[in-house]
């Protein structure tokens, strides 16, 4: 796998910033039009790029990550998908091919910085763009770590997404970081965007988000899941590893959905293992 030094073009970057404490780069780079912002950080030949979950940005989710991850063996880019985190304006919206726009955005920003071959580590709605991008850009992803995703959206799955419809229901502690982050009425406001956009799917036969795909997964996939996600219920990891060929399952028993934040050690060691 080939990294090539970033082009010192003038102009290329809308904005960069670098933190000399933690050698964490932010920058903006504009990708099919919209100045997506990203972290990165390490001098690795293998790259990886983070993907985050429902709101998510390189900044709330990944933090474990950007610090600690082995930084001789990778070079970590975590992004904000159009609409989330420090990539607004535009303001989110859920197009019933929001996944694919994502998978798109973030193969296009990968190759924008230059990274020809990556691997992914997705997380959750994070984790479905990742898998869309595997299997419709074969030849781009090394490999694929997924965790606290699905393939499908089933009836039960409705009634947990509409149990966080109404962000006063979130943890104290969430709540803050999004508020911080988007203000109370921009995040209250994609977050019932997103009730209603990943409930799209479940009118699809089978609830199908990205399951057709799955079989043109071929990379090693780790597809790792906590056994006390109280949001997405294991079945949905036991049906990737099914239609996935080459992958392997990993059930974390403590785990719930943001095992890689809580057991953060734990989990940069397997996923290093892994990539390895
Ligand atoms: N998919 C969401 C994420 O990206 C998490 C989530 C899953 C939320 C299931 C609600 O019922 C739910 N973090």
């Amino acid at each position: 796998m080939m990294r090539f030094p970033l082009p010192p073009v003038v102009g290329f970057f809308i904005t960069q910033l670098v933190d000399h404490n933690t050698s964490i780069t932010s920058a903006k780079i504009k990708v099919n039009g919209v100045p997506l912002h990203y972290k990165q950080t390490g001098q690795g030949d293998h790259a990886v790029l983070l993907l985050p979950g429902m709101l998510g940005s390189s900044q709330t989710d990944f933090g474990p990550q950007l610090k600690s991850m082995n930084k001789q063996l990778f070079t970590i880019v975590a992004w904000d998908p159009r609409g989330y985190g420090h990539s607004i304006p535009p303001a989110r919206d859920f197009p019933p091919d929001f996944f694919e726009r994502d998978a798109r955005d973030a193969v296009d920003l990968m190759q924008a910085l230059k990274f020809k071959n990556f691997s992914m580590l997705g997380w959750s709605d994070g984790g479905i763009t990742a898998l869309i991008a595997a299997a419709k850009y074969p030849t781009l992803i090394h490999k694929l770590v997924v965790w606290g995703a699905n393939a499908v959206v089933t009836q039960e799955d409705l009634k947990l997404y509409n149990a966080i419809r109404d962000v006063s229901k979130w943890s104290e502690k969430i709540r803050k970081q999004m508020e911080e982050m988007y203000g109370h009425e921009y995040f209250a406001k994609t977050c019932e965007a997103w009730v209603d956009g990943i409930s799209q799917f479940a009118d699809k036969p089978d609830g199908n988000i990205c399951q057709h795909l799955l079989p043109h997964i071929k990379c090693p996939t780790f597809i790792i899941h906590g056994g006390k996600d109280p949001l997405v219920p294991q079945f949905h990891a036991e049906y990737l590893h099914k239609h996935i060929k080459e992958s392997r399952l990993l059930l974390m028993p403590e785990g719930k959905h943001n095992l890689h934040l809580r057991f953060a050690e734990e989990f940069n060691r397997l996923v290093e293992d892994f990539l390895q």
